[in-house]
């Protein structure tokens, strides 16, 4: 082929992309049409490969030629891809947005329902005068258990009930030494609830390893059992929000004496008997009593000049008396469909 021929070949090919690009509409096509035309083995490179034969004085005109048709190329892309952004544009620009629209919803979050119990409870015990007192969870033996007159060989001592971290340290089984510790700081009158995690090694659907509870204590000259009574009956009618009766059943717990399981009336069925009162019409909530002089001994509160109360329970249980809540895992597992109903 003459160098006349090729460079008439190279401006036909110039022609030709651009009949082809025109009617494509996407950028993959067109680029495609690119490759098909400037690739390693597309038409342009075709006609190059003759540009070898020639006589080398003709070379010059035909390279020419050659990126004259490139640049063409180029700029047919360019231009094409430019057309189509626009054009994609105005048709963003012509939707009709209806600006009166009401936004999407944001997913919103909410306390977890044990921390809104907590709170409540909190709130309800403020009430009547007692303030938080926080200790930590990783007690001493002497605070958790020694204090608390609870014998060396009680089964709450044992390693199948307490997590030890050494002989001396274990994880607090129950929110007392908070009270003990506050005791050996502050004098009398003391008010205080103590919510806080407790660890104990049990596992079923009413038990789990760890659990929250809140207890509280009252020392001062004159309280006796029926101040504690008269707060348990005031937290329970504001925490149901009704009513309820109370009920002390003697009961042993080697911190208080008298000691107490504190029932109320089944706020399900009102005390006629359902399945959550297993017919009895009567649900444990905690326990309570008056604190034995021996822990105000260990405590350094003079028990000839002062009595006190006390009282613990469980605020899994109590969530689950009022929700109906009938595995303590949901409150651990974090799965929404349970924590967004509350
Ligand atoms: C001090 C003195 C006395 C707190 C008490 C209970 C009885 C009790 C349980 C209820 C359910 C724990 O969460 S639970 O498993 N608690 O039965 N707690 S009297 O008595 C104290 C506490 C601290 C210094």
């Amino acid at each position: 082929m003459s160098a006349n021929e090729l460079i008439a070949n190279l401006d036909k090919l110039g022609d030709e992309f651009l009949s082809v690009i025109q009617p494509l509409s996407d950028e993959q096509a067109i680029r495609a049409a690119q490759a098909q035309f400037l690739g390693k083995k597309g038409k342009v490179s075709e006609v190059m490969k003759e540009l070898s034969k020639l006589p080398p004085a003709d070379r010059p005109l035909v390279g020419a030629a050659v990126n004259k048709v490139k640049q063409t190329i180029e700029e047919q892309v360019c231009r094409r891809l430019g057309e189509l952004t626009a054009l994609a544009a105005k048709a963003d620009l012509a939707r009709v947005v209806d600006v009166t629209l009401p936004a999407r919803p944001v997913p919103q979050g909410h306390l977890h329902l044990l921390t809104q119990v907590r709170l409540e409870a909190v709130q309800i015990f403020s009430e009547l005068g007692f303030v938080v007192a926080d200790g930590p969870q990783i007690e001493t033996d002497w605070h958790t258990f020694e204090a608390l007159a609870i014998p060396k060989d009680h089964p709450a001592r044992d390693m199948q009930d307490t997590f030890y971290l050494s002989e001396e340290i274990v994880l607090r089984t129950h929110t007392s030494p908070v009270q003990v510790r506050t005791m050996l700081t502050q004098a009398p009158p003391i008010r205080i609830v103590a919510p806080g995690h407790v660890y104990r090694r049990d596992d079923d659907p009413t038990h789990s390893p760890m659990f929250t509870q809140i207890e509280g204590l009252a020392v001062d000259e004159g309280l006796s059992f029926a101040d504690l009574k008269g707060v348990l009956i005031h937290f329970v009618s504001r925490f149901f929000q009704k009513e309820l009766t109370v009920r002390l059943r003697p009961s042993y717990f080697p911190f208080v004496e008298p000691g107490a399981e504190v029932d109320m009336q089944c706020s399900f069925c009102g005390g006629s008997g359902c399945r959550l009162c297993k017919g009895t019409g009567w649900v444990e909530i905690g326990g309570a009593g008056v604190v034995d002089p021996d822990v105000f001994a260990h405590c350094k509160i003079d028990s000839e000049k002062y009595t006190g109360f006390a009282f613990g329970m469980g605020l899994e249980r109590m969530a689950m008396l009022r929700h109906g809540v009938n595995d303590i895992k949901f409150y651990y597992e974090g799965d929404v469909r349970f924590l967004e109903q509350f």
